[in-house]
């Protein structure tokens, strides 16, 4: 006989799960017990929201889910934007959640939420656990259908008496790797007859393209057809393992807009553009219409029909194998591979534009251009969501996967601390930055206690404008009046130190590079507060795009 919680702890670690995020409730007690008892490490957070980030972010970067824990009701539901960045970003995670007893209701409905239906359009799957003997086989089906394309979330509840009642000693179900399917034949040969057929030929990388388990494959695709590409936010540095040049000097920017933008100049001359792993969670990265470029959707999953997406023809299918079978047809087939090249330079010019402008407070191109400085090509950098994600998504470049992570999904603030926080635990070696607007980082900033308590070796960098400035801009834009967008803050510097972290103020522009590095060189967790001047945003973003000359395509 064994006890249902620890039934479940070892149906866990039976998945190669070695820590559990979150914030326990009474619920949770015989849970908590067999964790202690077990090889998997509790790590309490302070908010069960960043739990949940940093589970999803777990999933992101290693292909396995992040499992994160709660009570029921309150704890519960601050689970859920965590379910909903997970469910819209594509990232593998297990939420497990506590509940009343069910066989019994000794409290009444005292904090009872029907969790089970809450998190029904915020997961693949939700469902409560109304047995001990069902256990192994329901946790080894929450890990197939998470990591499963599309991965997700899945949530299980686990109700008090069940986590208590003594049960059988059921056997573990064995997890195995499940192939997918490679593309039809047909869809290749239609694909192969389209590619070869086009004058000006492009590739889209997209969120599914950053998949950690598409390796090489993507890169090669690149290399043995010469297709110039371009890449959606969440798609940006997909191809890994490739020093600077190789394939790299194939990519022809990001669309970190809808139009208009110079990386535009090539979507609106293409004649065919291969989407690969395009998901339409994404903000567009450019719209198709009427006499536009013909689309084909490469994916593991057929393509979600919408306005602004409506492919011609699909290969559906595992990515990598589906484009080595189209390599293998394309190479040396395609004399028009090349070209939109040309355009290459006079696009990325643009995106060293204001690199060195020196006026104080630091401008946000600079401010790209300085953390480029300063992260290796492996550092990873966290992003929460403001206006600084448009400048890093457009001109932040990228020669490893997963080394910029951004959410271009939910596209929640809050998210950009907790991801660092599991970034620096996944890659304890590499230099990890958190890039932060003053609005975002104050809703998980508790989260400092957390990342102080597990030793982490992070610098976050907090962008203060002492405003929600994402919105004021788009106010000033929309020409409504400067209004209810501002608000005080902390003293950062003497907010990090309160948490026994590091904090340092940038006081001049040319102080950014050298006080990022003498942060990092510090370790530990370091807080570094940099006054931003978004004046740039109308300036580029705005008046220098429309004016910008039309594009053939445009006329
Ligand atoms: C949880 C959440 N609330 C509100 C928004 C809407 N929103 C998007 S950006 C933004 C402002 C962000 O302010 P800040 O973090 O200071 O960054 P800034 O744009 O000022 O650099 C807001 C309110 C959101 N995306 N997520
Ligand atoms: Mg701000």
């Amino acid at each position: 006989m064994i006890k249902g919680s620890d039934l479940f702890v070892a149906a866990l670690a039976n998945e190669g799960v070695d820590r559990v995020f979150g914030v326990p409730g009474e619920e949770n007690l015989d849970m908590v017990e067999s964790l202690r008892t077990s090889n998997i490490e509790l790590v309490v957070t302070r908010h069960e929201q960043s739990a949940a980030f940093m589970a999803a972010t777990h999933g992101r970067l290693t292909g396995r889910p992040g499992v994160c824990l709660s009570t029921l009701g309150p704890g519960a539901l601050n689970l859920a934007t965590g379910a909903a960045y997970a469910h819209l970003g594509a990232m593998p995670m297990i939420l497990v959640t506590g509940q009343k007893p069910i066989r019994s209701s000794q409290q009444a409905r005292f904090q009872i939420v029907d969790m089970v239906a809450t998190m029904k359009p915020l997961t693949k799957l939700s469902r409560q656990i109304v047995s001990t003997s069902g256990i192994p086989t329901i946790v080894r089906e929450a890990f197939r259908v998470a990591t499963e394309e599309r991965p997700g979330p899945v949530h299980l509840e686990l109700p008090e008496d069940i986590a208590g009642e003594m049960g059988p000693a059921v056997p573990m179900v064995s997890p195995h790797t499940i192939a997918l399917p490679v593309a039809a034949a047909t869809a290749v040969d239609n694909a192969v007859r389209m590619i070869r057929q086009a004058a000006r030929p492009l590739v889209m990388l997209g969120a599914a393209a950053s998949r950690p388990r598409l390796g090489a494959d993507l890169g090669e695709f690149l290399a043995r057809t010469r297709i110039p590409f371009f890449t959606t936010q969440m798609g940006k540095g997909v191809v890994a393992g490739r020093p600077l040049q190789q394939p790299v000097d194939l990519w022809l920017g990001t669309a970190a807009l809808s139009e208009r933008d110079y990386v535009h100049e090539a979507i609106d001359q293409a004649d065919l553009i291969l989407a690969i792993g395009h998901d339409t969670v994404e903000k567009p990265p450019f719209f198709m219409g009427p006499g536009g470029p013909t689309v084909i959707h490469i994916g593991y999953t057929p393509p979600n029909i919408e306005e602004v997406y409506f492919p011609h023809a699909s290969v559906v299918g595992d990515i990598g194998p589906s484009l080595t079978l189209l390599a293998d047809r394309l190479q040396d087939a395609l004399p028009n591979a090349s070209a939109l090249l040309p355009l290459r330079d006079g696009i990325l010019r643009h995106l060293s534009d204001g690199a060195t402008i020196d006026r104080f407070p630091i401008v946000p191109q600079r401010i790209v251009a300085d953390v480029r400085t300063v992260m290796p090509p492996d550092g990873i950098v966290a992003l929460d969501n403001g206006m600084y994600k448009i400048w890093f998504a457009r001109n932040y470049r990228t020669p490893q996967s997963n080394t910029l992570l951004l959410d271009n999904a939910l596209a929640t603030m809050g998210a950009g601390l907790p991801s660092a926080m599991m970034a620096a635990l996944i890659h304890p070696d590499r230099r990890v930055l958190a890039v932060c607007g003053d609005g975002g980082f104050m809703m998980n900033s508790q989260e400092l206690e957390t990342a102080v308590r597990l030793g982490l070796n992070l610098v976050v960098l907090i962008l203060q404008d002492n405003a929600y400035g994402m919105i004021r801009w788009k106010q000033a834009v929309d020409q409504h009046p400067d209004f209810g967008m501002t608000f005080g803050n902390p003293d950062f510097v003497a907010y990090a130190h309160a948490y026994g972290a590091g904090g340092s103020r940038v006081e001049a522009t040319e102080d950014l590079v050298p006080v990022l590095h003498s942060a990092f060189e510090r370790g530990g967790v370091q807080l570094v507060v940099a006054p931003v001047d978004y004046s740039e945003n109308t300036r580029v973003l705005v008046d220098e795009l429309r004016n910008r000359a039309p594009t053939p395509a445009d006329m």
